[in-house]
């Protein structure tokens, strides 16, 4: 029997997401073999197509294994895009807000916040790249936001505002917080 292994590595700038996507090809109908060769020679539709490849997926004939990047402990992890920035410590992902966990800085109209704010926009775009991190010492949240470390373009957002001081870590958190152990929140003041 052969197994067929295709591998296709989504560069994603910082990211590193994997995808691979295996098939077992004597389990591949010939209706869907035929459909391929035919979308091939243009002779079929997109959805056609498609309907093809989902009816693998569905039949767990292709198999798709996304390995995602690594996140601590058990809470949620996110990869996605950045839609927003909103300040100096949270920005939105998929339109999901996220709050630099240990990590704060000043409001936007405080002295330090626009600077803030753009020193985030400047490391990390919109459209960036990001690995959302659930703080699993405080899965409550903040005002409707999820408290997380957010590597961003490989760039680990909570110490890099505390790094070019554009923000103070909060100590009241230290005890709770998954990441007060961590080697950038000690440095800072944890
Ligand atoms: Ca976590």
């Amino acid at each position: 029997m052969r197994k067929v292994t295709v591998s296709i590595l989504l560069i994603i700038v910082g990211g590193g997401i994997l995808l691979t996507v295996s098939a077992d090809e004597n389990l591949v109908p010939s209706w869907i073999k035929n459909t391929a060769l035919y979308y091939g020679q243009g002779n079929t539709s997109d959805t056609e197509f498609l309907n093809a490849i989902k009816f693998l997926i569905e039949n767990n004939i292709l198999i798709v294994e996304l390995d995602l990047p690594e996140c601590s402990g058990t809470a949620a992890c996110i990869p996605g895009k950045v839609t927003r920035v909103v300040d100096g410590d949270t920005i939105e992902v998929y339109g999901k807000p996220v709050r630099f966990s240990l990590a704060s800085a000043p409001e936007h109209n405080d002295v330090g916040g626009r600077e803030a704010t753009e020193f985030v926009k400047s490391i990390c775009p919109i459209g960036s790249s990001a690995i959302v991190d659930e703080d699993d010492g405080q899965t409550q949240g903040s005002y409707g936001r999820i408290i997380a470390l957010i590597h961003c373009n490989g760039i680990n957002l909570n110490e890099a505002i505390l790094e070019n001081d554009h923000g103070y870590i909060i100590t009241d958190f230290c005890k709770d917080s998954e990441f007060g152990n961590s080697d950038w929140a000690k440095k800072y003041g944890c």
